[in-house]
């Protein structure tokens, strides 16, 4: 057992605190690793703001981590102590139907199918004060040392700046993909991005590494805007700024509507939105956001009956453990600079302070560091 520390949240709305938590061993098929930095992801303020009731109090939140392996249990073959590892929030478990089928990045061990509140064997590896605390995603990483099971950690080039390449464990990958995997932006296109937070700013950069001739980006917070511009966006416009809805805005803008748009908020209203701003025939509007649990969306049927594609994509649509290895190894030959996204980086015990800059709209991301 490993005594370290960890930033616990024990209930709903309550600011996290950085505790000494007890990390069990890892069992059959696991690996314990030791996270050396961690981004600091919107669905992370979601699980503090209790959005998502299938997560259970206490936990240790946290999925955008980067470490070395401590040690594994019985059996992992894959990675070993010492090496440099990536946790997977999507695992990629290799067996089930959607793993086996190459169009698909959804493993059914993932958290939309399964809760990852316990590890597979139904058991916690955390303790603290006495109490079982719950992991998130089975990858916690707000936790110096954690315990995921191998099909959910992906080992990463021995060179890699764990501070920097943690992000490509949910944000960076998440729009990206969202960009290159599941639009499928073709060069000379048009783009519109709803929201400039992380993952919104990576989907500028996949619309502008696929060749899209103009971006559009949308958020209400205008200081997010000079970012954008320096990733690809060719327009930046906020929704505060006309009486008419964005998404007419939009369709004067680009006559018909742009080719692809995103929404990377997390609303049902910009959902719709994004959806009436594609092109009525060959427009493809991708939901990267993740509701509210519960949220129900009514729309106009016609605006998919004349053609339009509505699609979502779960971390960018990667298959994890084959994929992040190779964005890691595009990362060091320098193909994308998601280095651009670091905005603060904070130890572990200012983690509150990251939220903080978060629900300001401060920050893009901030990196805790061990
Ligand atoms: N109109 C326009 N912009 C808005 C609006 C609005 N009504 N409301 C908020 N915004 C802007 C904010 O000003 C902000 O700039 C941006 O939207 C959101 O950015 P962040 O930094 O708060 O959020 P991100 O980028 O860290 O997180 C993005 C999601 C909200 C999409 C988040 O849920 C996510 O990470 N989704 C990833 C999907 C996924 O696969 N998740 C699995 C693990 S996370
Ligand atoms: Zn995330
Ligand atoms: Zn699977």
């Amino acid at each position: 057992v490993i005594r370290c520390r960890a930033a616990v949240a024990w209930a709903v709305g309550k600011p996290l605190s950085v505790e000494e938590v007890e990390v069990a061993p890892p069992k059959a098929g696991e690996v314990r690793v030791k996270i050396v930095a961690t981004g600091i992801c919107h669905t992370d303020e979601h699980i503090l703001e209790g959005s998502f009731p299938d997560v259970d109090f206490p936990v240790i939140p946290g999925h955008e981590g980067a470490g070395i392996v401590e040690s594994v249990g019985e059996g992992v073959t894959s990675v070993k102590p010492g090496d440099k590892v990536i946790p997977l929030c999507l695992p990629q478990c290799g067996e089930c139907s959607f793993c086996l089928n190459p169009e698909s990045n959804y493993c059914l061990k993932c958290h939309v199918s399964e809760p990852q509140t316990v590890l597979p064997d139904k058991t916690s590896r955390f303790t603290c004060k006495g109490k079982q605390i719950h992991h998130f995603l089975w990858v916690s990483t707000f936790a110096e040392y954690t315990v995921v099971p191998e099909y959910a950690v992906a080992k990463i080039d021995a060179a890699a700046p764990l501070d920097k390449v943690c992000l490509l464990a949910c944000g960076f990958s998440t729009g990206y993909g969202a960009a290159i995997n599941t639009a499928k932006v073709k060069p000379g296109s048009t783009c519109a991005v709803f929201g400039l937070g992380g993952v919104g700013l990576s989907v500028v950069m996949g619309c502008k590494a696929a060749g899209a001739s103009r971006i559009i980006a949308i958020d209400i917070n205008k200081d997010k805007f000079a970012k954008a511009k320096e990733l690809g966006a060719t327009h930046c416009i906020s929704p505060h700024d006309f009486k008419k809805p964005i998404q007419e805005v939009l369709t004067e803008m680009t006559g018909h509507g742009v080719d692809y748009s995103f929404e990377v908020i997390g609303r049902a209203d910009t959902m719709t939105a994004a959806l009436a701003s594609c092109n009525m025939n060959t427009g493809v509007c991708v939901m990267v956001g993740v509701p509210a649990s519960g949220s129900v969306i009514s729309f106009d049927p016609m605006l998919v009956l004349s053609g339009r594609t509505w699609k979502g994509t779960l971390l960018g649509g990667w298959k994890m453990r084959d994929c992040i290895p190779k964005l890691v190894a595009s990362y060091l030959e320098k193909k994308f600079n998601s280095d651009v996204l670091i905005t603060h980086t904070l130890p572990i015990a200012k983690v509150n302070e990251g939220f903080e800059l978060l629900r300001a709209g401060k920050s893009i991301r901030t990196v805790l560091l061990f």
